[in-house]
């Protein structure tokens, strides 16, 4: 029996059909919806490729909303998904890191009541590091519009249990999408240039309660932390087993897809706490925190403030920030435990 897995590629698009046809209400927006992201993705992959060529690498002497430096791949990758999000014509409202405000579809580019969804985006999350070729993504999440609402912030204003899919999209050694839309289900798809297609390379990703023994932090900051992230994180340094020391590795590439991306495969511990610099931590709730919280929770993973879960939080501000710990159930599990014990005593 000859092998038909390379005759009978299983793309993005073919296998998010399949997934949602699984839905006896499903319409097909969603996935039509996730085709436009698809498009989004790997016209940013070319633009990153080319960047140290065309020198799309300079600064674009323009500042987003975080008072940071716009590069040119951050302006081109938000016009670009901004666009292709647009055309899907079923998105009424994007939230974008680029962008202070919230964009609202004009009624002329909504395929009528079929615009039902509210997406959140960061175009291009890492992109301090394009010089340096380290791995940069988009990351995104997908709300259904609240009933009878053609649109508002309180779509978005939600908590991100609430949301209906998530992803990321990781410009590496390959292009790779990992993508859930709820259910307990993740799977990973990699870029086929030749073609121009997500190929189906990593179906039904899941974390085991403990995997490689990892942890993932900017220690530059520790200090600032407070005093249960000093302890946690002290007793993974000196851990011993059998009173031989065996302590965590420690990976921190400072792009986040990067360091969730090999925290969802290997396991581990990914942060980025609050803490007495950065008072609400530095990542972004909704296009950053929800979305990778979404995706680790439906691996099987846990993601939390230390003290809630993340996808409990309910931003009132677009751009609000969160501290974050995110990863292999047991790990995650185990900080949690000593926020509690700090809090007790507090
Ligand atoms: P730091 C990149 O700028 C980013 O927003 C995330 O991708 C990354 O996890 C974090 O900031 C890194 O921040 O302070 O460690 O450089």
């Amino acid at each position: 029996m000859s092998d038909h897995t390379k005759t009978d590629l299983v793309t993005l698009s073919r296998h998010v059909l399949a997934d949602q046809q699984a839905h006896p209400a499903a319409s097909g927006d969603l996935t039509l919806l996730l085709v436009s992201i698809q498009l989004g993705c790997k016209f940013v992959a070319t633009c990153v490729r080319k960047a140290g060529i065309v020198n799309l690498t300079g600064l674009a002497g323009e500042t987003n909303v975080q008072g940071e430096d716009q590069k040119k791949l951050d302006v081109l990758a938000n016009e670009i998904f901004v666009n292709s999000l647009r055309s899907s014509g079923k998105v009424a409202i994007m939230v974008s890191e680029e962008d202070e405000d919230m964009i609202v579809v004009s009624d002329t580019d909504r395929d009528g009541d079929h615009a039902s969804y509210a997406v959140v985006f960061d175009p291009l999350d890492g992109s301090s590091n394009i010089e340096a070729g380290v791995s940069i993504g988009t990351i995104f999440g997908i709300y259904k519009l609240l009933p009878g609402s053609k649109g508002t912030t309180a779509d978005v204003l939600r908590p991100g249990r609430e949301m209906v899919a998530a992803g990321y999209c990781m410009y590496g050694s390959s292009t790779t999408m990992v993508l859930s839309t709820g259910g307990g289900k993740v799977h990973g798809y990699t870029l086929d240039t030749t073609i121009g297609e997500f190929i189906l390379t990593h179906p039904d990703l899941r974390m085991a309660p403990r995997g490689k023994l990892i942890y993932s932090i900017n220690e530059g900051n520790s200090v600032y932390w407070d005093d249960a992230c000093v302890e946690y994180f002290g007793a993974l340094k000196s851990r011993t087993v059998d009173g031989k020391p065996a302590p965590y590795g420690a990976r921190y590439v400072g792009s986040m897809v990067a360091d969730v991306h090999r925290t969802i495969l290997y396991g581990g511990i990914f942060a980025y706490p609050a803490d007495k610099k950065s008072k609400s931590g530095k990542l972004r709730v909704l296009y950053e925190c929800f979305p990778m919280a979404f995706i680790v929770e439906n691996a099987g993973g846990r993601a939390t403030t230390g003290t809630k879960r993340i996808l409990d939080l309910e931003p009132t501000k677009l751009h609000e920030r969160s501290g974050i710990f995110l990863g292999s159930a047991d790990d995650v599990a185990e900080l949690e435990a000593v926020y509690a014990k700090h809090a007790v005593g507090a």
